[in-house]
């Protein structure tokens, strides 16, 4: 993808766009002021967004949700562990016209945002994710995730044919209604590729943008054989679902380039 070099500007009299930022945090306190201080809330304004943080708090057993709430994020309480879980909790209480996401971890570059959005809108997609498996990264990821984040998206392409690269990143940005439109059932990690299949397969407009992804800070949580493990069945199941109404739904590919 090119890279924008123009930033929109707010004209007086602009109605502001509304962007939640939902984080999922699980004893993340020490690396909250770094992740919610890169937010650039006045660059993100002059161009015309409104951004809330929200941090859920996954039932974390350190300072997250008062650190959060100290750094002015709102901060929503997810009793039940498990990403999915934290997410399915953020987007409930999400105003924005856009989300966007990202880790508590420091691993994701929140100061992209205008440049993603800028992409959102100028391009009309509904849905945006990121690829994180660049060269340039490469540093910032274990040998071993990035194999497995290599061999996990392989499949995630050969079963849902949407030729995304990263199926495992977790930084999207994406229209509010797109949330609304598909049904991602996942209450843990692979709740990730769970909402890029949903929301591709459902026909949405999508686009995938490389980004800088950076080295995690703090304990990992991330249980990867298990995880694993229960991203390779959520594939399938996934694959094989049947709609409601009975019917698999089609599988147009709306795939935007830039
Ligand atoms: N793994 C995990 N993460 C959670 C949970 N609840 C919230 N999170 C948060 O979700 C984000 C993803 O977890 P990470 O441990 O960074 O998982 P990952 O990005 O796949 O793995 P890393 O390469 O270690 O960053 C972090 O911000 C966590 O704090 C949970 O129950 N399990
Ligand atoms: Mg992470």
């Amino acid at each position: 993808m090119a890279l924008l070099s123009r930033r929109s500007r707010l004209a007086p009299g602009d109605a502001l766009n509304t962007l939640s930022i939902v984080i999922p945090a699980l004893n993340e306190a020490p690396n909250l002021p770094t992740v919610v201080d890169s937010v650039p809330t006045a660059e993100l304004k002059a161009m015309g967004w409104e951004t809330e943080v929200i941090v859920v708090d996954n039932a974390s057993t350190d300072d997250t949700a008062a650190v959060a709430a100290s750094l002015g994020a709102k901060v929503v309480s997810q009793p039940a562990r498990g990403y999915g879980n934290a997410y399915h909790a953020g987007f409930r209480v999400a105003k924005g016209d856009v989300i966007a996401t990202g880790d508590a971890d420091c691993t994701y570059p929140f100061d992209a945002l205008p440049e993603l959005l800028l992409t959102l809108t100028e391009h009309d997609v509904e849905f945006m994710t990121t690829d994180r498996l660049r060269r340039e990264n490469r540093s910032a990821m274990k040998t071993s995730h990035t194999i497995a984040n290599h061999a996990l998206s392989a499949l995630s392409r050969a079963l849902f044919r949407n030729g995304l690269r990263d199926s495992q990143s977790g930084m999207w940005v994406f229209r509010r209604y797109v949330w609304d439109g598909v049904d991602v059932l996942s209450t843990g990690m692979a709740f990730s590729q769970e909402i890029k299949n949903a929301a591709t397969r459902a026909g949405f407009r999508y686009l995938e943008v490389p980004i800088e992804y950076r080295n995690r800070q703090g304990e990992v949580k991330l249980n990867a054989l298990p995880d694993g493990m229960a991203n390779l069945r959520q594939l399938f199941e996934h694959r094989f679902r049947r709609t409601a109404d009975g019917r698999r739904p089609s599988r147009e590919r709306r795939h935007t380039t830039v």
